[in-house]
């Protein structure tokens, strides 16, 4: 774990053109027009320094990154770098403004596929998993001590192109909580199937963990929200994955909205799920893997060249 704070460290104190330009130096002279083109001129992993940009290392794709070092033979001696979601985020767009290649973590659904041309590298050993599904878990007990609020929890199901709406209004700067204020208005229909039939309440309050990832930022705000128009006081709690799962496990927290299964958070899934009460999908069609930008001339993480 220490070992882990301090490569988080590490990358914090570095800016991302820092840590660009160190592993850069083929492309002093501009763009190169035909970077890529011909994979058999550029050598990306040695232009990548055989790095692959992480994200927060509790991440269940953090961690299918490392395990994907260990299957794939041509990434033995590639590094994961740990860093956070925003910290990814700004390297790849700047990696994009350069056209200079990048290999991050990636997830969908993320503003990032509506903002660049991307593409996930094709995986065939599997070790990124298939097509997932987000989850709502309540803690035990919630059921009979806030029935209003448990039953929202249950009927929250919407679909990634919503999720995608609220995600890109946050990224191109609007606070959290009015993008979801503004989604809700702009969708009530759907709204109402969450709440239909359900009671308002005065007052009872709630608290919601999530972890700060930008899918996890939108939901647990869109559904932090309705539940404080049915008259909750709601609480918004970030903390770190493995945090997250215990809290609700242990009753300190109510609920959350941020399960990726059956893969990605499959181990802390089997860990807490006994003390848990799981309130079914929120959104399917969620996908974690390596996504690197169209321009870069490989389709699949086999195609990385070997250090
Ligand atoms: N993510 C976003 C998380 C789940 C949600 C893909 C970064 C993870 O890898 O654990």
């Amino acid at each position: 774990m220490l070992k882990q704070l301090k490569r988080v460290g590490v990358i914090s104190g570095l800016s991302a053109t820092l840590l660009l330009a160190a592993c850069g130096g083929s492309d002093d002279n501009g763009n190169d027009e035909n970077a890529g083109d011909d994979n058999g001129d550029v050598n990306y992993g040695e232009e990548m320094n055989y790095s692959i940009t992480g994200i927060e290392p509790g991440a269940g794709v953090f961690q299918a990154a490392e395990d994907a070092v260990e299957e794939y033979d041509n990434l033995d001696g590639w590094e994961v770098q740990a860093s956070s979601s925003g910290a990814m985020a700004t390297a790849l767009g700047e990696a994009i403004e350069n056209e200079e290649p990048i290999v991050v973590t990636g997830w969908s659904p993320h503003w990032k596929f509506a903002k660049y041309d991307l593409k996930y590298l094709e995986d065939p050993k599997k070790v990124f998993g298939e097509e997932e599904s987000i989850n709502t878990m309540a803690r035990e007990g919630l059921e009979d001590d806030m029935p209003e609020a448990h039953e929202v929890l249950d009927n929250f199901h919407w679909s990634p192109d919503d999720l995608e709406e609220v995600m890109l209004e946050i990224a191109d700067g609007a606070d959290p909580k009015e993008a979801a204020n503004a989604w809700i208005d702009e969708n009530e229909d759907l709204v109402s199937e969450w709440t239909d039939g359900v009671d308002e309440v005065d007052g009872g309050e709630i608290e919601l963990v999530y972890v700060e990832w930008d899918t996890e930022i939108g939901s647990t705000n869109v559904i932090g929200q309705v539940l404080e128009d049915l008259g909750y006081d709601v609480t918004v709690t970030p903390l770190d994955n493995a945090v997250m799962w215990e809290a609700v496990a242990s009753g300190e927290a109510d609920a959350m909205v941020a399960a990726w299964l059956p893969g990605t958070h499959g181990d802390l899934y089997e860990e807490y799920k006994d003390d848990l009460d799981e309130l079914g999908e929120n959104l399917e069609g969620a996908k974690i893997g390596l996504v690197v930008p169209e321009y870069m001339d490989i389709d699949s993480i086999e195609d990385l060249d070997e250090k």
